[in-house]
């Protein structure tokens, strides 16, 4: 069994997330997916326009996710790649370089981010609307 792990806020889920999930469950047999509490993503200067439960149930009913976990802290990569035995820690490349240090107990890939689309950029065409 080829385990995917992966971290994100997904907040206004839209075809960036959708195809990012698409490639990591081509990757293995399961992916897992950690979704930024909401606390965690006041630590990382973010303000999530759905909740963490909301942003969970959408992640979850994405049909190449097989597993949702609570991402709370920055810390925990390490622990929940052993304790879930995942092969591949992967994410997107603009944290690229930024995890190489888990490389000495799983692969790490950063795959291309979908161009022209961003959950920032849709907020501030929102904005202007
Ligand atoms: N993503 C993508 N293409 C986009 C937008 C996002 O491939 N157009 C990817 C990002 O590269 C990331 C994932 O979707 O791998 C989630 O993006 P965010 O919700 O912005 O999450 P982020 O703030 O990057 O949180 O510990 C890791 C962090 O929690 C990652």
């Amino acid at each position: 069994m080829k385990t995917i792990l992966t971290y994100g806020t997904f907040d206004l889920f839209h075809v960036g997330h959708i195809r990012l999930f698409k490639r990591l469950s081509q990757l293995g047999d399961q992916l897992i997916v950690g979704v930024s509490t909401d606390e965690f993503n006041t630590l990382k200067n973010k303000s999530a326009y759905f909740c963490y439960q909301e942003r969970r149930e959408i992640v979850e009913s994405c049909k190449y996710v097989d597993m949702v976990i609570p991402e709370s802290n920055w810390q925990q990569k390490r622990g929940d790649i052993i304790r879930l035995q995942a092969d591949i820690f992967a994410i997107g490349d603009d944290w690229l370089g930024k995890f190489d240090d888990l490389s000495d107990i799983c692969k790490v890939m950063y795959l291309k981010r979908t161009k022209e689309i961003s959950t920032t950029d849709i907020k501030k065409s929102l904005a202007v609307a």
